[in-house]
């Protein structure tokens, strides 16, 4: 069938909107019709060309809502009419990783995933003779996609696409990091270093946990106020900041944070992370993803002395699972989704949504179609 998706040529360039012809659903495979997707700041580094794993030309997009309109045979957990989210971190609940419970990160397809193709190693997607990648497994920026079975979360028919499209990565990662990664308890002193589209759904889901302090670093001092609002106690500019940030952070906290996430992508802001935790238990969690080349440092008795340097894909939510019951916690009031997206599109004006994430416009920009 023909579908109507933003195509990325080439690294750096703006996104092209294209005709392209998508094969229907092989073995194990459903087709989607997508209604939603949000743009991610990981669609921007890959189009951008930091990805050290970006292939072009490729469809982008991981943050999709959408009904199955097809199946291909075999397919046994999900139907036609169904209510999905795509997922990039699949949930097999067969391979080594699924069955160690121990990890959210299923393997059974991550090899073909990274290629940017999918399981039989081929690509459903082509422009002419063309072939166009999958990215992380989803495409979610084409009107119509096709992904494995595994990949996709089952969801109530009452949610709205537009609002929980965001679930298929940026509220479960936040979410997730302190939920399911960092198990951050009541009482707890957070310190969140972005308070971007993710940075501000750890914020929430440290306040639904019952933290005492949460503090927000961000340079933009429009976040502010979203982050009051969404429940941080303590903002800090670090522009603002006469002296080292760290020992800043360590004073506001009393001797440092018992949880700090970095929501950013800077190898900076990584080890200031790491090191406004507190001697003998605190934990850094790592979401940010930093671009081709970058190395994190730190000096060594930092961990010696008991800190814990961790990191979180998808917020350790395995996906089959939880994404429905997040779609829950949303629907029951307990997260807030609604004054995040803060613009919803149409396809054809992609690329002005990645502008609005450059100039700090944005928390998240959703695409209808
Ligand atoms: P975003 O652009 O919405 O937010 C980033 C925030 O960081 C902005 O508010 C910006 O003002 C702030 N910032 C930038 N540089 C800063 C600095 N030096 N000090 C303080 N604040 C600074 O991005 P996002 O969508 O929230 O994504 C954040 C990061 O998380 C990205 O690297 C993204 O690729 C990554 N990510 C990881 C996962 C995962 O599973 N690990 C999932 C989604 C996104
Ligand atoms: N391709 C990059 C790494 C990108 C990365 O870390 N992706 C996160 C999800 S970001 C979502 O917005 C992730 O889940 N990674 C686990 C995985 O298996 O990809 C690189 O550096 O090569
Ligand atoms: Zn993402």
């Amino acid at each position: 069938m023909d579908v109507r998706a933003a195509v990325a040529f080439e690294a750096g360039k703006p996104l092209s909107i294209e005709t392209v012809h998508l094969e229907g659903p092989k073995a194990g495979e459903v087709l989607i019709e997508l209604k939603a997707t949000g743009l991610c700041h990981t669609d921007e580094f890959t189009r951008s060309g930091a990805d050290p794993e970006g292939l072009f030309p490729a469809i982008f997009g991981h943050e999709g809502a959408g009904i199955v309109v097809d199946v291909g045979p075999g397919v046994t957990s999900v139907k036609k009419g169904d209510h999905v989210i795509p997922l990039y971190t699949p949930e097999c609940r067969g391979c080594k990783s699924c069955l160690s419970q121990k990890t959210n990160l299923c393997t059974a397809i991550r090899a073909t995933q990274g290629k940017g193709l999918m399981p039989d190693g081929t690509s459903r997607f082509r422009l002419g003779k063309q072939m166009i990648h999958h990215y992380m497994g989803c495409s979610t920026f084409a009107n119509y996609t096709v992904l494995p079975e595994i990949a996709v979360a089952k969801i109530r028919e009452d949610a709205p696409f537009e609002k929980v499209c965001y679930i298929g990565c940026g509220v479960t990662t936040g979410v997730g990091a302190v939920v399911y990664t960092a198990k951050v308890e009541a009482g707890a002193k957070v310190v969140v270093f972005g308070l971007g589209g993710i940075g501000l759904n750890v914020v929430q889901a440290a306040r639904m946990v019952g933290a005492d302090m949460i503090v927000g670093v961000d340079l933009n001092p429009a976040r502010k106020e979203i982050a009051e609002k969404f429940g941080m106690t303590h903002f800090v500019n670090p522009k603002e900041v006469e002296g080292d940030l760290v020992p800043y952070l360590v004073n506001l906290t009393g001797g440092g944070a018992d949880y700090s996430f970095e929501c950013i992508g800077n190898v900076k802001t990584m080890r200031q992370a790491l090191e406004c935790c507190h001697r003998g238990w605190g934990e850094s969690i790592i979401i940010g993803v930093a671009g081709a080349g970058q190395e994190i440092s730190t000096r060594p008795f930092q961990l010696v002395t008991g800190r814990v340097w961790k990191g979180s894909a998808f917020g350790g939510a395995r996906g089959r699972t939880d994404v429905p019951k997040i779609v829950d916690w949303y629907m029951d009031g307990k997260i807030q989704v609604d004054p995040l997206i803060t613009h919803t599109l149409k396809l054809e004006e992609i690329n002005h949504g990645f502008d609005l994430m450059h100039e700090g416009k944005s928390i998240r920009s959703v695409v209808k179609y």
